[in-house]
């Protein structure tokens, strides 16, 4: 099983989709072992974003990420960065295909509702760069012998 970050961003909550969008990873199957709302202070954008740090647009980035809080959301499931990834969709929702998340819900290269972890090196780091270890959870979810077959889990 794989862990991986997802963030409600700032567009998310104002524009009322966080259940709804919540909602397509809950019936994609996957599982929920996360979940928390904070705003991203100065250090949490600069780690979150380092590799963005000398774009143009990163004081942009950066003012839209603190305009209202996120909410962050630790994923569980085989191959769930891949998955999560692929449900997500390209970065800019301009873009982005129909029927992924940003596809459906952005038109913008910067305001395009969620974040999700690309690897798995990056997974593990922003974890814990979000959550303590208490704040995750493990239980056993009582459909998984439906979701997974025997041999996949
Ligand atoms: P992604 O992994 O799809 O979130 O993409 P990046 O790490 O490349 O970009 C992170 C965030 O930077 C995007 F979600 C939005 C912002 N961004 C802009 O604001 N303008 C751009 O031209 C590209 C990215």
């Amino acid at each position: 099983m794989e862990r991986t970050l997802v963030i409600f961003k700032p567009d998310s909550l104002n524009r009322g989709l966080v259940g709804e969008i919540l909602h397509r990873f809950e019936r994609k199957g996957l599982k929920l072992v996360g979940l928390k709302m904070m705003h991203l202070n100065d250090d949490l954008i600069g780690e979150h974003y380092f590799h963005l740090k000398d774009k143009p647009f990163f004081p942009h980035l950066k003012r839209f990420m603190q305009s209202a809080p996120s909410v962050l959301l630790v994923i569980e499931g085989v191959n769930a960065i891949t998955v999560v990834r692929n449900l997500v969709g390209v970065t800019k929702g301009y873009e982005a295909e129909a029927g992924t998340i940003r596809g459906d819900y952005s038109l913008s290269g910067q305001c395009n509702v969620v974040h999700a972890s690309d690897s798995q090196v990056s997974s593990d780091i922003e974890i814990a760069r979000f959550f303590k270890d208490e704040e995750l959870f493990s239980y056993d979810k009582i459909d998984l012998d439906f979701v997974y077959s025997v041999d996949e889990i």
